[in-house]
């Protein structure tokens, strides 16, 4: 195993309900590292270039109005097995079938407004985290 870096994103959901700070957390909880951390609040061009990867997918419309709705929260990641970890503290992507105590089943709403993402490869982390952070906004010892 290696130390990895990924993104997590609180989703307007999340934000609207106040999460930020359990969600902030758990993550550190799990022995994880936030060294990145920023409020934004993306615009419709950022959120259909984010999320390109789904533009074929019936729900892709839908998923940018949900993720332009509201400020959202970026958090680089870091620690061993970082991207598999942090998508086991989030669920599965439709709550009713994440695990008891992962965030999507304590906290979302429904398959879309599912509260938080996380980069599910090394590949997709490694376009994800500098489509918000450059180098220097991330702190290995804050
Ligand atoms: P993931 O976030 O668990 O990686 P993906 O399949 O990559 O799930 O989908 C990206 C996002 O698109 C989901 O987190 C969710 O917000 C939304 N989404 C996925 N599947 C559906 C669906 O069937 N209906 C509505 N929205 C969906
Ligand atoms: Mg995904």
């Amino acid at each position: 195993m290696a130390t990895e870096l990924t993104l997590g994103i609180i989703k307007p959901d999340g934000v609207q309900k106040v999460l930020i700070g359990e969600i902030v957390s758990r993550i550190q909880k799990a022995g994880l590292r936030v060294i990145g951390l920023r409020l934004t609040h993306l615009s419709q061009q950022e959120a259909e270039a984010f999320y390109a990867v789904h533009k074929a997918r019936p729900f892709y419309g839908d998923l940018v109005s949900f993720m332009i709705r509201g400020p959202v929260a970026v958090l680089a990641i870091e620690g061993e097995n970082a991207i598999a970890r942090w998508r086991e503290l989030m669920g599965a992507t439709d709550p009713a079938k994440a695990a008891p105590g992962t965030i999507r089943k304590d906290f979302a709403s429904n398959i879309e407004e599912n509260t938080v993402h996380g980069s599910d490869s090394p590949a997709t982390a490694a376009v994800e985290v500098p489509f918000f952070f450059r180098t220097t906004e991330l702190h290995r010892q804050g």
